[in-house]
C-alpha cells in the first residue's frame, strides 16, 4: 500500500460533502480479469467491475459498478445519440489502444491513459473505491502539473492546491475563496506532467450530479481526487494533447454554445431594479444623449406584480409593448428576469393555477406540493426534470415575446430558497424524471439539485424556440451545469464592488471558458457594495473586452451607470465602450468560431501560446480574446505599480498606436524610442514589455499575423455602419483574418445565410500579399468597401488589386499603408509593395 492509497483512504477535505470513512484497505488490490468489447474492455477485480470504453480515439468513458450494478446509461450533460458513439480498439494484455491513446488496467482496475509511445498523460493513484453509495477516484498529480476549468469557481485561476464542492448555491457577497457557489461544472482540464515525458493535457468530465467533490493536490500535493456521496461512478476522460484541443472535445461533448443575437455582444445596462418604465427611457435617454453606445436594457425583479414571475406592474409598467417599441426605435432591446418559483396564490395568477393543474410542481415527500418563501412569499417550484413541466414552463413566455421582450434570465435557480439555513430545498423533496433515457421514477433531491438551473433554462430556450422557430433566444442563467451553455449565457452572480472581486472576475470567465461557456459576464462594478470611481472605470475597461458586457448592480447600493462619476470618467468608460463596438466584426467572428468549433471568446493567454505556461510574469489578470489580441491589465488591478507584461513569441503590435513592440532589432537595445506612440506608457525589452499603470489606458497587444476586422463607430449592433470595413493587418507569420457576418438575430444563418471570409497575407521581401478567400455563404454583408491599412508598412510602392494599379495612402508617421477597395467577393488578392522595393 502506497502512501498516496493511505492518504487516500482518509480524504475528506476541509468542505467536502461526508464520505463514510471506511478502514483502508489492507489486502492488496486484486489482479484484474479483462474481457475485451469491439469499443474497449470490461473489467473485473476482486469486487470491482468497471467498464472502459472508447467513443472516439481521445475520448474515453469509464464506468464502475456499485456492487455489481452499472447506473443507467443517461445523462443530462451528454446527448444519446453521443452516447452510443463508439471508436474500434485493438486488444492488448492490459487494456486496448485506439489510434492516439494506451488505455492500461492495473490492480484492483486502476486505469491509466497513455500516448501510444508510453507517455503517461493521467494514471490512477489507486483503483476506484467504494463505500456504501459513496465513491472516490483517486488519481497522479504531477508536481508541473496545473488545472483548470470547473466553470466560476473562486481561488484564482489554477486549481491546483484547492478542493471544491459542486452544490449550486445561492452565494450573494461570495468572496473570493469561498466554494460552493453557483453553478456545477464537474469538469477540469490537467495539463498533464509536462516536459518530454509529460502526455500531455486531458481532461475529465464527472457526469454526477450528486454533491461531488474534488480534491487538487489540496489534502496531497502529488494526488487528485474526486468523488460523491453517491449516483453513477462514471467519467469521460478526453485526450489533448492540446488545452485547446481538450477545450473543444470537451464542447463536441456537452455541446456546443448555440449562436446567441449579434446584440448580445453589446453594452448592457442593467440595475436592480430599474423601477418604472419612465425610469428604463431616462436611462436609455442618458445613454443616448451621452453617446454611450448600448444594445440592451434589462428589467430587474421591480418591474413585476408583487415579485410574481410572468406579471408587469400595471402602475410602474403600464405599457410594456409600448416600451419596448419605443427603445427598439432607440436600438434598445429589453430582457427581462423570470425568475422559476412561482407565487401560491388562490386565484388570477396563471402560472400557478396552470401549472398546478398541468402537474408541473415539485412535491413533498408525502406528496404534497412543496411550497417556501421566496421573493414572491410561499412558492411552488416547477419540476424541470419533467418534460411536460418544461413544455408547460415554455409557454409561460408568450405574453413577454409578444410584447417585444427580446430576451430572458433566469436567476435564483440553484434554487434559492428565503427563510433556511441550506438556502434550498429540502434533500428528500421530489422530483420527477422522465427524460434523455432515464427511466421514468421519482427521485429526490440531492440527484436533481446540480441540474435543476441547467433545466431550467433548457424549458426557457425550448419554449422560446418553439415560439419563435426562427429566431435565436437570448437566456441568462445564474445556476447550471456541465452542458449548460447549450441553452444559455451564464454571468457569476453577486459579486462584489471590490479590486478583488475584479481580478477575480477575469479568472472566473477564463475558466467558464474552458468549461463550456463561451459567453459569460461579471457584474461590472460588482453587485454588492458601491465600487469607487477608478474601479468604476477600470471595470468597465477590462468588461469591454469580456464575452458578455453588463453593467449591474444591487439595490440599495450607489447607482453605476457610466456617467454617475463625472465627464472624465465618464469619457473613459465611453472610449473603451466604444472599442467594443468598433471591434464588433472581430467579436463576431469570434462568437461563431465558438459556436462552431468550441473555442471560447476569452481564453487563458496559454490556450492559443501554451509557452505562455512558464512565463515568468505574473499574467494572473492577462488574457487574449481570441488568438489575436492580447489584454494585459495591471497584476494588482489597483496598484500603481510598474508591472511586466510577457507577450509570447511571435511579435506583438501595440492595438492603441499600432506600433510594433517586444522583440526589438538587435541594434535597438534599450528603451525604443516612442516619439509615434500616442499612449507612450509601454517601454519594451524584447518577448516583454513594462507597463505603468495609467487608468485611462488599458494595455491590449495584437499577434504578429493577424487581420484585424473592425467597423466605423455605431450606438447599437442594431445600426448599420456607415464607410467601409476596416481591416488592419500586423505583418507577421501565419498572417490571417476571418470575417462573419450574417442577419444577427434568426436561425437562418443554420440554412446557409451568412457570409465567412478567408483572409490571408503574406510578406515575401519588400511585398506584401493579402489574398481574400471566395465568400462562403449566402448572406451579404452590410459592408460595400473594405479599408485595409498595413502597419509597419510605408508603401510609397505600388499597388495593386487584381493586378490592376490603385492608390494607397501612407502614413509615414504612423508607418501605415492604406488602400481602399469594393469589397471582394470572389477571391482577391491585393499587393502593396514597400516604400523603396524596386518592382518586379
Ligand atoms: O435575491 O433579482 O444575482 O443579479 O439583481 C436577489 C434581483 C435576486 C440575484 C441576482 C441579481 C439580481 C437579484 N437577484
Amino acid at each position: 500500500m502506497t502512501l498516496t492509497a493511505l492518504l487516500l483512504a482518509a480524504t475528506a477535505i476541509g468542505a467536502t460533502p461526508p464520505m463514510q470513512q471506511t478502514q483502508a484497505q489492507t489486502a492488496p488490490a486484486a489482479a484484474p480479469t479483462l474481457t475485451p468489447r469491439s469499443d474497449g474492455v470490461e473489467v473485473r477485480a476482486g469486487a470491482t467491475m468497471m467498464r472502459v470504453t472508447a467513443m472516439t480515439d481521445g475520448l474515453i468513458r469509464v464506468r464502475v459498478a456499485k456492487d455489481g450494478v452499472y447506473a443507467e446509461d443517461a445523462s443530462w450533460a451528454v446527448s444519446a445519440e453521443l452516447r452510443r458513439r463508439k471508436a474500434a480498439v485493438t486488444a492488448t494484455p492490459d487494456g486496448f489502444t485506439t489510434a492516439s491513446v494506451r488505455v492500461r488496467i492495473g490492480a484492483g482496475g486502476a486505469v491509466t491513459f497513455e500516448t501510444l509511445d508510453g507517455r503517461v498523460i493521467s494514471a490512477d493513484a489507486a483503483a476506484p473505491r467504494v463505500d456504501g453509495t459513496a465513491f472516490t477516484i483517486a488519481k497522479t498529480l504531477p508536481i508541473a502539473e496545473h488545472v483548470y476549468g470547473m466553470g466560476d469557481k473562486t481561488q484564482g485561476l489554477d486549481r491546483r492546491g484547492h478542493g471544491f464542492v459542486d452544490w449550486n448555491t445561492d452565494a450573494f457577497g461570495f468572496s473570493s475563496a469561498d466554494d460552493p457557489i453557483y453553478k456545477s461544472i464537474p469538469f477540469f482540464i490537467g495539463t498533464g506532467a509536462g516536459g518530454a515525458s509529460g502526455g500531455g493535457s486531458y481532461g475529465i468530465l464527472l457526469d454526477n450530479s450528486y454533491r461531488t467533490w474534488f480534491d487538487f493536490g489540496h489534502r496531497d500535493a502529488e494526488t487528485l481526487s474526486f468523488g460523491g456521496p453517491d449516483g453513477p461512478i462514471d467519467y469521460y476522460f478526453i485526450a489533448g494533447p492540446s488545452i485547446a484541443e481538450v477545450t473543444r472535445r470537451y464542447a463536441d461533448l456537452t455541446g456546443h454554445a448555440p449562436l446567441a443575437p449579434k446584440w448580445a455582444l453589446g453594452y448592457q445596462q442593467s440595475r436592480y431594479s430599474y423601477g418604472s418604465a419612465d425610469e428604463v427611457r431616462q436611462i436609455a435617454a442618458r445613454l443616448r444623449a451621452d453617446r454611450v453606445p448600448t444594445d440592451v436594457i434589462w428589467l430587474d425583479i421591480g418591474y413585476q406584480d408583487r415579485n410574481r414571475p410572468f406579471t408587469t406592474d400595471a402602475k410602474t409598467f403600464p405599457d410594456l409593448p409600448k416600451l419596448a417599441t419605443e427603445m427598439k426605435a432607440d436600438g434598445i432591446k429589453l430582457v427581462a428576469i423570470t425568475d422559476l418559483h412561482i407565487a401560491k396564490v388562490d386565484s388570477g395568477y396563471a402560472p400557478y393555477q396552470d401549472g398546478m393543474k398541468a402537474d408541473a410542481f415539485i412535491k413533498n415527500a408525502d406528496g404534497t406540493p412543496y411550497v417556501a418563501p421566496v421573493w414572491p412569499g410561499p412558492s411552488v417550484f416547477p419540476d424541470f426534470t419533467k418534460t411536460a413541466a418544461r413544455t408547460w414552463w415554455g409557454t409561460q413566455y408568450k405574453g413577454f415575446l409578444d410584447a417585444g421582450i427580446a430576451g430572458f434570465w433566469n436567476d435564483m435557480n440553484e434554487p434559492a430558497i428565503f427563510e433556511t439555513p441550506t438556502k434550498t430545498m429540502p434533500l428528500d423533496t421530489r422530483h420527477r424524471i422522465d427524460s434523455d433515457d432515464f427511466a421514468s421514477r421519482v427521485t429526490d433531491h440531492r440527484e436533481a439539485h446540480n441540474v435543476y438551473g441547467m433545466l431550467n433554462t433548457r424549458a426557457t430556450y425550448d419554449g422560446l424556440l418553439k415560439l419563435r422557430p426562427d429566431e435565436r433566444p437570448f437566456v441568462m442563467t445564474r445556476a447550471s451545469y456541465a452542458g449548460g451553455q447549450r441553452y444559455a449565457v451564464t454571468w457569476t452572480g453577486d459579486n462584489s464592488a471590490t479590486w478583488d472581486h475584479l481580478k477575480l472576475s477575469v479568472q472566473q470567465i477564463i475558466n467558464l471558458g474552458l468549461s463550456g461557456f463561451g459567453y459569460s459576464a461579471a457584474d461590472v462594478s460588482g453587485f454588492a457594495g458601491g465600487p469607487s470611481p477608478d474601479l468604476l472605470t477600470r471595470w468597465t475597461e477590462i468588461g469591454a473586452f469580456t464575452p458578455v458586457f453588463r453593467n449591474h448592480s444591487a439595490t440599495g447600493t450607489p447607482r453605476v451607470e457610466p456617467w454617475v462619476d463625472g465627464p472624465d470618467h465618464l469619457a473613459i468608460r465611453r472610449r473603451f465602450i466604444e472599442e467594443r463596438y468598433r471591434l464588433m466584426p472581430y467579436f463576431y467572428a469570434l462568437a461563431d468560431q465558438n459556436s462552431r468549433l468550441g473555442d471560447p471568446i476569452m481564453r487563458p493567454v496559454f490556450y492559443d501560446y501554451p509557452s505562455a505556461m512558464t512565463a515568468s510574469c505574473d499574467q494572473s489578470m492577462a488574457f487574449t480574446l481570441g488568438k489575436s489580441l492580447l489584454i494585459a491589465p495591471p497584476p494588482k488591478p489597483e496598484s500603481p505599480q510598474v508591472y511586466d507584461v510577457c507577450l509570447p513569441a511571435g511579435g506583438w503590435y501595440d492595438y492603441w498606436t499600432g506600433q510594433r513592440v517586444g522583440t526589438p532589432e538587435p541594434a535597438a537595445a534599450g528603451p525604443i524610442q516612442s516619439a509615434t506612440q500616442a499612449v507612450p506608457t509601454a517601454r519594451s525589452f524584447g518577448d516583454r514589455v513594462i507597463e505603468t499603470p495609467r487608468l485611462d489606458h488599458l494595455p491590449v497587444f495584437v499577434r504578429a499575423g493577424t487581420i484585424l476586422p473592425r467597423q466605423p463607430l455605431v450606438q447599437s449592433t442594431s445600426e448599420t455602419p456607415t464607410g467601409p470595413l476596416t481591416l488592419d493587418v500586423y505583418p507577421g507569420a501565419d498572417c490571417s483574418g476571418t470575417l462573419y457576418e450574417d442577419d444577427g438575430v434568426s436561425l437562418a444563418y443554420a440554412r446557409g445565410r451568412y457570409f465567412r471570409q478567408a483572409i490571408r497575407c503574406e510578406v515575401v521581401g519588400n511585398r506584401m500579399t493579402i489574398s481574400f478567400a471566395k465568400p462562403q455563404g449566402n448572406h451579404t454583408p452590410w459592408w460595400r468597401s473594405v479599408a485595409v491599412t498595413v502597419h509597419d508598412w510605408t508603401g510609397t510602392g505600388t499597388a495593386t488589386v487584381k493586378g490592376k494599379r490603385v492608390a494607397n495612402t501612407t502614413d509615414s508617421a504612423a508607418r501605415t499603408s492604406t488602400i481602399v477597395l469594393k469589397a471582394p467577393t470572389t477571391p482577391t488578392a491585393i499587393v502593396i509593395d514597400r516604400a523603396g522595393a524596386a518592382s518586379q
